[in-house]
């Protein structure tokens, strides 16, 4: 893979003042891409802040840049801080989302913001139009190893990875590790080339993955019994599986932001399941989370698309449904029979 980046490397020479820009409930790809960016940028001496719609989960905290001034900043914290930094900025680069609605609060603010606008994603790609450079491409496992070409191809790093840094690095790593849930998932050859790089410059591949997915509290563990046990609904006739998580059952497991992690990827360990879907009744109860995922060439995504407010990629796929969690089950069997056959597989 060839990236022409001499683009970003003009809006980097020009910036002092960068934001950037992760997606709602961020996860690891999300968090490992903007952090990465950070430690790049800050060896780069310039000045950049994170900022994250909402709280990422505890166990990414050692993520953090250690400049308490650098901290991550949520929006639900602080909109105003948020909205402040975007408006002053000279670069807003966007990491991990494919549509400026997936930063929940600051879609307006990046859209008038005079500063330069920089997208670096892995998702089917969206609104390439509204950046000034977009380096998009869904041929790779996740944000975090497209940035890892990205970085290799800047003239300061020229393709040597130790030049990145061991905080750089680990951020990378921590990114395509949750994105191909250990390896598991939308894996490439480079892929596998960028994991062999980053640990041949000293990233600790088993204490990441410890802090990382090993992580969970008793609770978590036993709520993720009990949705495979009362609520996986299976339904032979569509090779689906699906399960909802009320905000009742959140409450009495004692749900923290990432618990429900992994969850929709259960159901995919049964031979007859092709297709599993998780619902998640969002904290205020104004809509309901859709998770997707399926195997081989069914195609989630544009499942997503045409039922449920959303997309993502062919195997891996969410949206929203603004309607109560019980009118789910029905809503999801009709869509499962309306799916037309052509867009079902890729
Ligand atoms: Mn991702």
């Amino acid at each position: 893979m060839q990236i022409d980046t001499s683009p970003l490397e003009a809006i980097l020479n020009e910036a002092h003042d960068i934001v950037l820009v992760g997606h709602f409930n961020p996860d690891g790809d999300a968090l490992g891409s903007v952090t990465a960016a950070y430690h790049y940028l800050k060896a780069r001496g310039k000045r950049s802040r994170i900022i994250l719609p909402s709280p990422y989960p505890d166990n990414m905290s050692f993520l953090e840049p250690d400049d308490p001034q650098d901290r991550m900043l949520i929006c639900e914290n602080d909109l105003a801080e948020a909205r402040r930094l975007v408006t002053g900025a000279d670069a807003v680069i966007c990491l991990d989302l494919n549509r400026l609605a997936r930063t929940e609060y600051l879609e307006d603010d990046i859209l008038s913001a005079q500063g330069k606008k920089v997208l670096v994603d892995h998702h089917i790609p969206a609104e390439l139009d509204r950046f000034d450079v977009a380096i998009s491409d869904t041929g790779v496992s996740s944000t975090c190893e497209l940035l890892f070409r990205v970085l290799l191809a800047m003239p300061d790093i020229a393709d040597d990875p130790a030049r990145l840094g061991i905080r750089c690095a680990e951020s990378l790593y921590v990114g395509m590790m949750t994105d191909t849930n250990n390896f598991a998932n939308s894996v490439y050859p480079g892929t596998f080339d960028m994991a062999g790089r980053l640990i041949g410059i000293g990233v600790d591949k088993d204490g990441l993955q410890e802090k990382v997915l090993s992580c969970y509290s008793v609770s978590r563990t036993r709520l993720m019994g009990h949705m495979v046990k009362n609520k996986m609904v299976v339904l032979p006739r569509w090779k689906t599986a699906y399960m909802l998580l009320s905000n009742k059952e959140k409450a009495r497991y004692h749900f923290q932001p990432g618990d429900s992690e992994g969850f929709v990827n259960l159901p995919l360990a049964i031979a007859s399941v092709q297709v599993s879907a998780l619902f998640t009744e969002n904290a205020d109860g104004a809509y309901v989370r859709v998770s997707l995922r399926s195997k081989g060439r069914i195609d989630v995504n544009r499942f997503a698309n045409r039922f449920f407010n959303g997309g993502g990629h062919r195997n891996a796929a969410g949206g929203r449904l603004y309607m109560p969690l019980s009118d789910v089950p029905a809503y999801f069997e009709q869509a499962l029979a309306a799916w037309p056959d052509e867009e079902k597989f890729s």
